[in-house]
């Protein structure tokens, strides 16, 4: 048996196995416990004896890396492996692992394979995404398209049904073979959305009810999906910006997700938890726990006691990072190229964040979708002249302010692509009026 993505901390499991005569190869990322399963062998960089430089592999870029070795092995062309590729970007992307070193190689290979030879099962995903229209993708793959547009449909299917549905979709080798599966992932994502909706809304509400004061957030509640809890957590999160686990209940178990904040280390809080719990396992970021219902109280006190004994108040303040100032005259396409072959861009390579001082409202700033977002166009003091447009999400009720005062915004760039005409847009973050 081939474990991927699991099996590091399944001690006895494998001694089962052992016992029956099944071989076990781990491929796993997660981090190991106390003791390692006896298996025939362990591909793990995070084991303390290992001395892989790549550490942050995603658990299917372990499999990628069995199956490279499992090539050199049998002699087969070492290209064989890079078929895969686009998967491995896929899951990389989706695991949020760190966009340097190797991860970075391979999602930048990966999104060029999905991108020229794009398998159908991705096809009819992009086109329900919206992302692909007459079989052309509207604007260049990144690793946010693949995050948002490719990922929750494919986690939909195993959240919602089976996960069996995601890997035919998957290995479909004609459209027609994948139009069921799609079809299938695709209503379940529609589900998905809607049981996502509610919990959020229940969960926000059991937010407001809750001691200002804390430094943790634990939420509990026994009727919610499973499968859709770490979206609920990082949800939350924008709204009340605390290391937050949200459980609910399976087979009689309180069970859940953690996410923490910038610089925090959650694993490490839930560790000293340890006896109250029945399972955990996961990275200084985001980690899973099981425990016995009566435990949760006792649990939420003791794990808020670990976070308040350590974090820092500064690490309850969101922030964004700026990488550099910029001047609207300097922002053009040459620019903008240079600045993208740094990508693919991911979490530890995040696509540059820039802020511009002084900005001025063209007075054709407006108000859109229903009313919570502003589509800017803006110039800067002293160069009337140069025109740039942008979106801010979120940020609507900016736009009284901005209208006769001087502001500055902290955002990304984009291209935006209309009737074949490329263009630059800020895609903004923050906006901070200037004091008058
Ligand atoms: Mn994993």
């Amino acid at each position: 048996m081939i474990a991927l993505d699991c099996g590091i901390k399944a001690v006895d499991q494998v001694d089962y196995a052992a016992g029956k005569n099944i071989d076990f190869i781990i491929c796993d990322h997660h981090l190991p416990g106390k003791s390692i399963p006896k298996a025939v062998a362990i591909l793990n960089p995070l084991q303390s004896d290992c001395t892989y430089p790549d550490k942050y592999l995603s658990g299917c870029g372990i499999g990628f890396k069995l199956a490279q070795a499992l090539t050199q092995a049998w002699d087969l062309d070492k290209h064989e492996p890079y078929k895969y590729l686009d998967l491995v970007a896929i899951a990389a992307a989706c695991d949020i692992v760190p966009l340097i070193g190797e991860n970075r190689v391979l999602c930048h290979f990966g999104i060029q394979l999905i991108e020229e030879a794009m398998r159908p099962g991705l096809k009819l995903l992009l086109e329900n995404a919206g992302r692909l229209v007459d079989g052309r993708l509207k604007k260049d793959l990144t690793i946010g398209d693949i995050v948002f547009a490719i990922g929750p449909r494919i986690n939909a299917a195993g959240r919602m049904e089976h996960g069996q549905l995601a890997v035919e979709l998957l290995t479909s080798t004609t459209t027609k073979a994948a139009e069921i599966p799609a079809s299938r992932v695709n209503e379940n994502n529609t589900t998905r959305r809607e049981v996502d909706k509610q919990m959020l809304e229940q969960a926000l509400a059991m937010v407001q009810e809750l001691n200002e004061n804390t430094v943790s957030t634990v939420l509990f509640d026994p009727n919610w999906h499973k499968g859709v809890v770490g979206i609920v957590a990082s949800r939350v999160q924008d709204v009340r910006y605390r290391p937050t686990i949200i459980l609910t209940e399976a087979e009689g178990m309180a069970t859940g997700s953690a996410r923490s904040v910038e610089g925090f280390d959650v694993h490490a809080a839930i560790e000293s938890c340890a006896d109250l719990l029945d399972t955990y396992g996961g990275h200084r970021a985001a980690a899973g726990l099981t425990m016995k219902l009566e435990n949760l109280e006792e649990f939420r006190d003791r794990f808020e006691a670990a976070v308040d004994a350590v974090i820092d108040p500064s690490q309850l303040i969101p922030s964004i990072p700026i990488d550099l100032e910029l001047k609207l005259h300097q922002i053009n396409m040459r620019f903008y190229n240079s600045m993208n072959r740094m990508a693919p861009f991911g979490p530890e390579n995040m696509r540059p964040v820039f802020v511009s001082h002084n900005l001025k409202d063209t007075k054709r700033s407006k108000k859109v979708g229903d009313g919570s977002h502003l589509k800017l166009e803006v110039c800067q003091s002293g160069v009337e002249a140069q025109l740039i447009r942008g979106i801010a999400f979120g940020l609507g009720h900016m736009l009284d302010e901005i209208e006769d005062r001087e502001f500055s915004a902290v955002y990304t760039l984009e291209i935006n692509e209309f009737n074949g005409v490329k263009s630059l847009e800020l895609m903004v973050r923050d906006i901070k009026v200037s004091a008058s």
